[in-house]
C-alpha cells in the first residue's frame, strides 16, 4: 500500500506552500513568510485567530517579583543580575515568605490574576527547594497562579514545585538556536529544551518566550517563534520581550529594534501558537503606547503588571489601568471572583 507523507494541513492551505519539513508543524519558512506579509493582511490573521479563541478585549495581568537577586553564575548579554558583567546589580539574599506574601497580596488587589517569582540562579538547588515550596504555597494560598523562573531543573525537583501546587515555571528559550551562542555560552539551547521537557513531563504549564532587538536577524526571530510553536505541545504562556539595553552588560548597545518588527513578531506568535497567552513583557515603557495597542491588535493577551519588573522598570498599577481603560480593555477575572 502506498503511503503519502505525514503532513500536517492548515485548512485551506496547500501543504507544500507552508511546510518545508513533515514533523514539524512550523518550519522558520513558514513563519519567516507570515512576517513578510503586508502588516494589514498579518494583522487580519492575527486577529481571526485571537478570536477564535479569546475575547480579544480581556488581558491576563501577571505580577513579577524578583525573589532572589544578583551573582547568578550564566553569562547572558542581556542580564544585570549576571556576576559576570560589570553593570551587575549587587547580590542579595533569597526574600522571605512574609515579603513575598506582601507583594502577592498587593498584586491580587491590584487585580493581577498570576504572581511570577524570579530568581538569579543557573539551577535549583535541593537545599533550596523547600523555602521555594513555601512560597509557592504562599501564592497559591491566596487564589493566585503561581508562575516561577529559577534556571535549570531536575525531574525530581519539578515534581517537588508541582506536589507544592506552582502553576506555572518560566524558561525562556531567548533566541533562535543559531544566535544563542551570540547571547549566552555558559549553557546551551539543548540545556533550555531539557529544563522545558522535565517540566512538561511533571505536569507543570509551561511559560516559554524570548527576547527581540538582541541584534538577531528577522530569519533569526522567525527561528525563535518556529522553536517555541513546535514543542510538543507548544507553551501555554509565551513572553516576548522587548531588549532593555541595560548599560554595563554585553549588548547595552545594541541598536533599538523597529517597533513595527516588534508587533508583527507578536502577531506570527498568536498565529502559530493561538491558544497561548501571549505576553507583552520587558521594554513595554519603550515600546510606548501607540505599539503597545498595536501589539494588543496583533494578538497580544497578557503583560507585566506592576511598577518593577525583575531589576528594570515597568509602567505602575494605575498608568496601566487608565492605559487599558482608554484601549476599552478589561483584566481577565480572577478564578475565585
Ligand atoms: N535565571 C532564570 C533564567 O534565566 O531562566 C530566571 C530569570 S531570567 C532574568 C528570566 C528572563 O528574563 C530571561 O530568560 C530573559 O528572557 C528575560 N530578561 C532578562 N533580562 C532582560 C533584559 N535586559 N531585557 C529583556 N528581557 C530580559
Ligand atoms: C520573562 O520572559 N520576562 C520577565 C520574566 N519572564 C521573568 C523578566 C524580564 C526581566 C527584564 C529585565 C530586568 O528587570 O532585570
Ligand atoms: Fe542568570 Fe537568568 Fe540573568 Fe541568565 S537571565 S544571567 S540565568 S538570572
Amino acid at each position: 500500500m502506498q503511503t503519502e507523507p505525514i503532513t500536517m494541513h492548515r485548512r485551506g492551505e496547500p501543504a507544500a506552500q507552508m511546510r518545508d519539513c513533515h514533523t514539524a508543524r512550523w518550519s522558520v519558512t513558514d513563519v519567516a513568510a507570515l512576517l513578510d506579509l503586508p502588516l494589514p493582511d498579518l494583522l487580519f490573521r492575527a486577529q481571526e485567530v485571537h478570536r477564535q479563541h479569546f475575547d480579544p478585549t480581556e488581558i491576563q495581568l501577571s505580577t513579577l517579583l524578583s525573589i532572589k537577586t544578583g551573582g547568578c553564575a550564566e553569562n547572558c548579554g542581556y542580564c544585570s543580575q549576571s556576576a559576570h558583567h560589570d553593570g551587575r546589580v549587587p547580590a542579595e539574599p533569597m526574600l522571605d515568605e512574609a515579603a513575598v506574601r506582601a507583594a502577592a497580596v498587593a498584586a491580587k488587589e491590584a487585580g493581577a490574576t498570576r504572581f511570577c517569582m524570579g530568581a538569579a540562579w543557573r539551577q535549583v538547588r535541593d537545599r533550596d527547594l523547600p523555602a521555594l515550596g513555601r512560597l509557592v504555597e504562599t501564592v497559591v494560598g491566596l487564589g493566585m497562579e503561581s508562575c516561577l523562573t529559577a534556571g535549570m531543573l531536575k525531574p525530581h525537583q519539578a515534581q517537588v514545585l508541582k506536589d507544592a501546587g506552582l502553576d506555572y515555571y518560566n524558561h525562556n528559550l531567548d533566541t533562535d538556536p543559531g544566535y544563542y551562542g551570540q547571547v549566552v555560552t555558559t549553557r546551551s539551547y539543548q540545556d533550555r529544551l531539557d529544563t522545558l521537557a522535565t517540566v512538561r513531563e511533571a505536569g507543570l504549564k509551561v511559560c516559554s518566550g524570548g527576547i527581540l532587538g538582541m541584534g538577531e536577524s528577522r530569519a533569526q526571530r522567525a527561528g525563535l517563534i518556529a522553536e517555541l510553536a513546535n514543542l510538543e505541545p507548544y507553551p501555554e504562556s509565551v513572553p516576548i520581550n522587548n531588549l532593555v539595553a541595560i548599560p554595563g552588560t554585553p549588548m547595552e548597545d545594541a541598536p533599538p529594534l523597529d517597533p513595527i518588527e516588534f508587533v508583527r513578531v507578536v502577531a506570527a506568535a498568536r498565529i502559530t501558537m493561538p491558544k497561548s497567552r501571549i505576553r507583552l513583557s520587558a521594554g513595554r515603557r519603550e515600546l510606548g503606547e501607540g505599539v503597545q495597542a498595536l501589539c494588543f491588535l496583533a494578538g497580544a493577551n497578557s503583560i507585566f503588571y506592576g511598577d518593577k519588573l525583575l531589576t528594570t522598570g515597568n509602567p505602575d498599577f494605575d498608568e496601566d489601568r487608565q492605559f487599558f481603560q482608554r484601549l476599552g480593555l478589561r483584566a481577565e477575572a480572577a478564578a475565585d471572583s
